[in-house]
This record gives C-alpha cells, structure tokens and sequence, in this order.
C-alpha cells in the first residue's frame, strides 16, 4: 500500500541492496507489477523480492518478473530470505548471477507450463447461472432483524473478547505449527509456545487493564431480494426505494452433478429477504504503542501487540457474528454452542468478507462502507487500494439462510468479467483489473 515513489526513492536514499515488496490482500499485487515497471524505467538494477500471504511464484513468474529487467524471486517464508539475499549479493557476483539464471529458468518454465492451457474448465456464464445452487424459497420465511437501522459499538468491552481469541493462528503468525492448546505440549515448539503465549496474556492484560486499544464496530441490516447475481437494497420493507445493489461473481470451473456453481446471491430469496453488514475494528489507539516500541528498538512487543490487535480484531467479528444470530438479527436466539464449536463454524449463518475466496472483489467495500456510515460510526478508513485502517479490522456481509455456506469463486470466464463490468457500469478494463487474481483466460 506504499506508492512506488516512495519505495524507490527511500531505496536510492538509503543505497539498497535489495527491495522487497510485501502483499497481504490482492490489491497489492497489480501495485506489485507497477514497482516492477517503474524500476525498469527508471534503470534499476537491484534485485527485486517478492512476499507475503497474497503473492505466490505462479503470479511473480506470470506478471511481475516480466516487467523487470532485473532478478525478481519469490520468497514464500521470510526465514529463507536470508539464505536468497546471501545469494543475490555475493562478493564475487558469479554465484548472484548463478542464482538469477536458475530463477530465470525456473520462472521461464511455469510460463510456458501455464501458457500450455489451464487445467480445469471454465463454463460458459449461462451453463453456470443454470446450475445454481438451488433453494426451495415457497417454504421459507425469512426472519426480520431484530434491530432496525444501524447498530453501533463506540467502544466494545475488550475483556469479552479475549475470552473469544482463536488462538491457533496466533501461532500461525510467529511460525509455529499446531493447533492451540496441543501447540503448547508439542515436543518440538511446545517450549516457544509456552513462552510466546504467557507473554502474550500478559500484554493482554495490560492491553485490557490499561486500554491500550479501542474496538469500534456497526452493525446494519437492509430488506432485500436477489435479482440474478445481484442482490438489491432497499430502504424499507415495502421494497420499493432501492438503495444500493451487492454485486456478486459465480463459480465458473465445471461441476461434477449434484454440486451446483455457486454465487453468494443464490442464499437470498428472489421475493423478499434480509441481509446484513459489518465493520470492525480493534485497532484504535496501537500507534502511539507501536512508537514507544520503536523508540526501545523493542521488534518482539511490536509484533506482538499487532499480532494480538488482529486477534481481537477477528475475535470481536467472531462475537458479533454471534451477537447478531442470537439477537441483533435473532434468528437462532437458542444457539448453544462451546468456544471449539463456534470456532469449527457449527452455527446457521456466514460472514463472507468482501477479499475472501467467496467474493474476492475488495472494491466493493466503499459501498458497505458508504452503507455503513463505517467512517464515521467505527473511525475505520479506505485506502485507495481498498486496504482498511486501523490494520486490524474487518468488514463483510451476513446472511442468514441455513444453507448459506463459504466456498470460492475461483477462476472465471471473460463472460462473467464483460457481465460484471456492464452490471456495475464500469470499463471492462476496470472490472479486469479487479477481478485480475480470478480471471481464468
Ligand atoms: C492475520 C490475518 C488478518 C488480520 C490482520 C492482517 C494484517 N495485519 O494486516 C485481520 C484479522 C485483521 C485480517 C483482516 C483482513 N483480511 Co486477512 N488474513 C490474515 C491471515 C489469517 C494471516 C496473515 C498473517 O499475518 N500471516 C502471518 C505472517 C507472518 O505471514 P505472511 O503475511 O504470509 O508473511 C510471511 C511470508 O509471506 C513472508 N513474507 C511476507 N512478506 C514478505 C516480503 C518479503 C520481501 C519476503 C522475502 C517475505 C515476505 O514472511 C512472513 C513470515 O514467513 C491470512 C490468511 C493466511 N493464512 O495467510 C488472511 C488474509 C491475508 N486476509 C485476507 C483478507 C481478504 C482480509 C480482509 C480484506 C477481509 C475483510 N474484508 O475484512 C481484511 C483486510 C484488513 C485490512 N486492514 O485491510 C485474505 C487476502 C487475500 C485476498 N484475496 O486479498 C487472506 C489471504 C485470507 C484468504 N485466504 O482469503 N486478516
């Protein structure tokens, strides 16, 4: 989320031997690719690295390495970019330029590999559409929001939600591999992780103790109905102002019968429906902690508090989720279910957050936003990548029918990327550079 001026003017004025380039959510990976031309145009010869969760060989081999005169790598663990730097910048330059052929070639391969033809096959949008996932909706009642209008949490009890903390992708997040609590017995990490964990509850007392953080949420629901893969908002229940339309993309790979091609507008009755939307943060106040960590050169309490910032983050989600189907919507008001239940995702209903699998198009979060008020009710910012800020928040939709269920759109046909940029009034060339981690052709 850095402009590409200021990472290659802080690499000139600090005379880098190297640029790495970090991606956490798709966004970043087109921005990725501009770096990348911009170091050719502007003669850079460094070599360029490649990481984080959203970036992979595959696209750095495809569209960024491409784009760069110089050595691009893709490093899939931090730990292993000590071992590429040593080889990049070596005293004698033969093994650098050793390593950079060897990438080169290894690159040049998944190229043509991917150039001989995708492996599964993308439908025509129509075929797809026909095979959705099919609901009886004669039966079905959809059950009115217990709150009307919008709900808002100016400062969440923070206490509740470490009871709510799933802490195995903490762990996750240190490089520790296991599932809590059999982590902390493990004969090869289980010391670390006993370490790592009794210091994170003490930070996290002190977090609670001296509210180091503020979580700030809001909550809304909107009468609705599906129209094709759209789902139309309206202003009241008599659905006749509309508000604001959700666009959503289709599985497009062939499906074996019975599985259909699924689309998130398919757990939405076509007649009359509810759904909901969300924004959370527990990210308000890290900075002037982050500072004072600096100021001690203290990296180990830097990553911990943001590590433990993005747990609440995702805890107070998790809680609301819950909040919302016992009462805020009320749907399923005599849930019971234990902490390991409610982490395996036992309970009616889905959060599906605009970037995840099931609608990974993250440019749909200014109008949840806009619907949300989410700027002003929760202090939560859009960059113009459509990152949030605080880092640690998150935002998505509810639905509530018993089938509604995660999956993921995967690739789709140029079809779909023509429909969807009609759909939403936009140049193809827009929806394409949207959509580009789907796109199948
Ligand atoms: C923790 C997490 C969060 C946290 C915070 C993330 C943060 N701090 O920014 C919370 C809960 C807040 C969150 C929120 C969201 N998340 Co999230 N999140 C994750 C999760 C589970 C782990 C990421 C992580 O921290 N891993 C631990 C670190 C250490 O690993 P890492 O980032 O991969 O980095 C390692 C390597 O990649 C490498 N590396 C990284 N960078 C570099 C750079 C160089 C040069 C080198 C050499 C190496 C290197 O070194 C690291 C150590 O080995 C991933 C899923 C996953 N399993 O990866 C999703 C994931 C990143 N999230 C995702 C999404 C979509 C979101 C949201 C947009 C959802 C939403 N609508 O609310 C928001 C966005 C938040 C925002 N601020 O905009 C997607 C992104 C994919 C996409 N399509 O864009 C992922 C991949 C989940 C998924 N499968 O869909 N998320």
């Amino acid at each position: 989320m850095v402009p590409f001026q200021d990472i290659l003017k802080c690499a000139n004025d600090n005379k880098a031997d190297i640029i790495g380039l970090s991606g956490l959510i798709t966004p970043s990976l087109d921005e990725m690719v501009t770096v990348a031309e911009e170091m050719t145009r502007q003669g850079f010869h460094l070599p360029l690295l490649i990481g984080g969760a959203t970036t992979s060989k595959v696209h750095t081999a495809l569209r960024i390495a491409p784009r760069y005169k110089g050595t691009t790598v893709h490093v899939l663990d931090a730990s292993r970019a000590v071992g590429v730097c040593t080889a990049l910048v070596s005293e004698s330059g033969a093994q650098a330029a050793d390593f950079a052929a060897k990438v080169a070639n290894e690159y040049e391969a998944i190229r043509i590999e991917r150039a001989g033809g995708a492996k599964e096959k993308v439908v025509p949008l129509a075929a797809a559409r026909a095979n959705d996932f099919k609901i009886d909706w004669s039966a079905y009642v959809p059950p009115k929001p217990a709150v009307t209008g919008t709900r808002i949490f100016a400062e969440y009890p923070l206490h509740e939600l470490v009871e709510r903390i799933d802490w195995t992708p903490f762990f996750r997040a240190w490089e520790l591999a296991g599932n809590y609590p059999a982590i902390l017995e493990d004969p090869v990490v289980g010391d670390s992780a006993k370490r790592l964990y009794a210091d994170a509850r003490k930070m996290l007392e002190r977090i609670v103790r001296e509210k180091w953080l503020t979580a700030k949420g809001v909550v809304s629901f909107w009468p609705c109905r599906r129209d094709g893969d759209d789902v139309v908002l309206f202003a009241d229940d008599s659905h006749t102002k509309e508000i604001s339309r959700l666009y959503f993309l289709r599985q497009q790979i062939a499906k074996r019968a019975p599985r259909a091609n699924m689309c998130l507008a398919d757990f939405i009755s076509p007649k009359a429906d509810w759904i909901g939307g969300f924004a959370v943060t527990a990210g308000h106040g890290i900075e002037q902690h982050l500072r004072r960590f600096k100021a001690d050169s203290d990296d180990y309490s830097d990553i911990l508090l943001k590590a433990l910032a993005d747990r609440l983050a995702e805890a107070f989600a998790e809680r609301l989720h819950e909040r919302v189907r016992k009462t805020l919507w009320g749907y399923a008001s005599d849930e019971a279910l234990s902490n390991d239940e409610l982490t395996r995702e036992k309970y009616r209903g889905i959060r599906p957050a605009p970037g995840y699998p099931a609608c990974p198009d993250h440019s749909q979060k200014p109008e949840l936003f806009r619907l949300l008020n989410a700027g002003q009710n929760t202090g939560i910012t859009l960059t113009e990548s459509f990152a949030m800020m605080p880092v640690s928040s998150v935002s998505g939709y509810y639905f509530a029918h018993p089938d509604a269920q995660y999956f993921g759109v995967a690739r789709i046909g140029r079809d779909q990327v023509e429909d969807y940029a009609k759909r939403r009034g936009v140049a193809l060339e827009q929806a394409e550079k949207w959509l580009r981690p789907n796109i199948g052709y």
